[in-house]
């Protein structure tokens, strides 16, 4: 990677890469997401639209996670002492055609609650006790969303407000604020693309306007460990 592409991910917060992934190797990660659903999900009505804690639950997610080319990625960013944290799947179908309103991704998932001063509130997902984190610790963290379709400025894109990530944890004042003085960039991405972000860049995603599928794990990293006794639910560290 260039000092310009890496200098242009720190100033912006994002940054898409195309080619990361071919078609065959997109197919076998749908493949392997479809048969954990039908073995976990069988009773769901419909396709299931997010899952999450997939590190240690699916296989194929944990090697894409810990391999050379994701590596590439998040090294220059990270260093060479980075783990995986929390991998999640998301997907935009008919009956599930979601939409998320501008925000910052701030919480990290741990082991259990134990009140350190900048961590908290609190919550549960799916089991998991999760904590809104400090920006320092945010501010270690790079997130890769790799694309398993072809994601268009029709089905739902994620859009992001370039830059955002270097105010810290904003206020709702200071969001809109942002909003009102930023362009938005809409980042459509071929299947096999990725986009890297910083957890607290700006971003919001609207409806597909003609949902199909709109496939996308979600894998967050850092090199970072909790201070006090707080522990990261899971950790991958990658292929040496
Ligand atoms: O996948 C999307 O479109 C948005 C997901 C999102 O907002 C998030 O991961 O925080």
């Amino acid at each position: 990677m260039t000092s310009i592409a890496s200098n242009a991910f720190e100033q912006d917060g994002f940054a898409i890469r195309s080619g990361i992934l071919d078609n065959d190797e997109c197919s076998k990660l749908i493949h392997a997401l479809q048969d954990y659903e039908l073995l976990n999900h069988s009773n769901a009505k419909q396709s299931v639209y997010a899952l999450r804690n997939l590190l240690h639950k699916i296989e194929e997610v944990r090697l894409l996670a810990q391999s050379e080319r994701i590596r590439n990625l998040v090294a220059p960013y990270l260093g060479d002492q980075y783990f995986a944290v929390r991998a999640m799947y998301f997907d935009k179908i008919e009956g599930a055609n979601w939409k998320v309103p501008w925000h910052q991704d701030l919480v990290v998932a741990v082991t259990r609650q134990h009140d350190v001063e900048g961590f908290g509130p609190w919550s549960n997902k799916d089991g998991v006790v999760h904590a809104q984190a400090t920006a320092w610790l945010l501010e270690q963290m790079v997130a890769v969303r790799v694309h398993l379709d072809d994601c268009d400025t029709e089905n739902g894109p994620l859009r992001v407000l370039p830059g955002t990530q270097r105010y810290g944890k904003l206020t709702s004042e200071q969001l809109d604020d942002l909003r009102s003085k930023s362009a938005e960039h809409v980042c459509t991405v071929e299947a096999g693309g990725v986009i890297l972000m910083r957890p607290l860049l700006l971003h919001a995603s609207s409806s597909a306007q003609s949902p199909g599928h709109r496939r996308v794990i979600h894998i967050e990293y850092s090199n970072a460990m909790l201070p006090e006794g707080l522990e990261w639910h899971e950790t991958v560290k990658a292929n040496s």
